[in-house]
């Protein structure tokens, strides 16, 4: 039985020269032309990334390594009674694209509860942070803050050849993966209450002591949904803000902390990961005005006033999904199972019938269905985590997963620093003169 690394070391062999093949075999085709429209359209389309950890279809959905979602619930390890996929299992999945087994899965839980320890410094900077500082600006300051112990920044300045990367690009990612319970746990405590923290305990999975951090691990099924939670936020191929920026700042040789510092902070966008927060949010709004179990005509219209004021609807839409976003459909699997009588998943439940077909109306959107945000909150808020501002933390935590696999690749693999073409309104205008 190998461990994650020595399998990693027996891969990249032969991944570079798969990749070499690929490149000499197709290097030179053409996805097609690259329109002026998408330079001022967010890049949408625009093929210009490498991610092995998933692919994302527009119509089905996201695979991570060839696996949709359903296929990963049933063929991952799980806990002992438990149901749901194991994010250990997930990682191993996503770096070497193969299933582990359960000794190689308790072997990870092992070794990142045996790294979860934080530095005293970046306690006593999460201690520092006022409450009202948001639980993500406090999550990327502690992860940036972890670069003082990188164990690339440290090679690199040792002399380490470009060969040897990935080696501590791989330490650095464990660490920061093994360290996100003790942040996320202390950040809940210091801004909520709550008490001190527990300590994590090596015998127990990652999940059992991420809720455990948060004060939930003697709630089974809450601890079961923290392993379906981190286990489907963790990767959504290359291009989405929080994938893209870790990759970017990554191949300017920041470490892993920096770079995931960065992811953070765009997945602390309203429009990205902050929709986790914003869809309750805007649920308990309409809760508020509208009462339990409001008619249909009722949310119809408060969908309707949404749009007029000038916003989104949270949690539906996606840039590239066109279809109901199979995130959400686990999610709302698990709510079927274990709380279908819970008032707000029952208004999820609604919301769901009613407003694609008001988005279709309205005209603007590509995509009318929901995305994983439309769901998530409603389900930490039955087991009583019900404070939405740290919702983006959990998505963070899990994100680490997906990000950090695709570093340590492309740290293998020498991918170069990032640098596309930009061009200015005027040298557009010229270009195409008389064309
Ligand atoms: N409610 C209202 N209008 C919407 C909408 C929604 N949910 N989704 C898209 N639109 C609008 C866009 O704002 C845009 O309007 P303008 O032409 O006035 O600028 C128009 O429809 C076309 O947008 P699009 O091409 O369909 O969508 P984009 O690729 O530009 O944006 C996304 C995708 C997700 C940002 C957008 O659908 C959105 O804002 N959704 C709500 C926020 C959300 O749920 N974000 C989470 C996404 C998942 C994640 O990253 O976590």
């Amino acid at each position: 039985q190998s461990t994650l690394k020595e399998r990693l070391a027996d891969l990249i062999p032969a991944e570079i020269e798969n990749v070499k093949a690929t490149r000499a075999a197709h290097g030179k085709k053409s996805f097609g032309p690259v329109i002026v429209d998408q330079l001022y359209g967010g890049m949408r389309g625009l093929p210009a990334l490498i991610w092995d950890g998933s692919v994302l279809d527009a119509d089905e959905g996201i695979r991570f390594r060839g696996k949709t979602i359903p296929e990963c619930q049933e063929l991952l390890p799980k806990a002992p009674g438990g149901s749901e996929p194991l994010p250990e299992a997930l990682f191993w999945l996503l770096v070497t694209g193969e299933v582990p087994t359960q000794e190689q899965v308790a072997t990870l839980s092992k070794e990142w509860a045996a790294r979860s320890a934080i530095p005293e410094f970046v306690e006593e900077i999460l201690d520092r942070c006022p409450p009202t500082l948001h639980p993500m600006s406090q999550f990327s300051l502690a992860v940036t803050a972890l670069n003082h112990d990188s164990a690339f920044a440290k090679a690199y300045a040792a002399g380490i050849s470009k060969k040897e990367y990935w080696g501590p690009v791989f330490e650095d990612c464990m660490d920061l993966i093994a360290k996100l319970p003790n942040i996320a746990g202390r950040i809940y405590r210091n801004v909520y209450g709550g008490g001190k923290l527990p300590a994590i305990d090596a015998e127990k999975d990652y999940s059992w002591n991420l809720a455990t951090l948060l004060g939930f691990g003697d709630n089974k099924e809450f601890v079961e949904l923290m392993r379906l939670y981190v286990t489907i936020h963790s990767d959504h191929e290359g291009g989405n803000v929080s994938a893209h920026t870790g990759k970017l700042v990554a191949s300017a040789l920041s470490d892993p902390f920096l770079a995931f510092g960065a992811s953070l902070n765009g997945l602390a966008g309203p429009l990205h990961g902050l929709a986790n927060q914003e869809v309750l949010v805007w649920l308990r709004k309409m809760q508020s005005k509208l009462g339990e179990n409001a008619s249909d005509e009722a949310v119809k219209e408060y969908v309707w006033s949404t749009l007029k004021a000038g916003q989104v609807v949270p949690g539906y839409g996606h840039a590239v999904l066109r279809k109901t976003d199979p995130r959400y459909m686990a999610q709302r699997e698990f709510a079927l199972k274990h709380l279908p009588d819970d008032p707000m998943f029952k208004l999820v439940a609604q919301v769901f019938k009613i407003v694609p077909d008001i988005l279709l109306a309205a005209g603007k959107a590509k995509n009318p269905w929901p995305n994983v945000d439309a769901h998530s909150g409603v389900l930490l808020a039955h087991y009583g985590l019900t404070e939405m501002q740290f919702y983006t933390v959990l998505f963070g935590v899990s994100r680490a997963f997906g990000v950090s696999a695709q570093l340590i690749w492309d740290r293998a693999l020498g991918a170069p620093i990032e640098r596309p073409k930009s061009y200015s309104t005027a040298a557009i205008q010229k270009m195409f003169a008389n064309k």
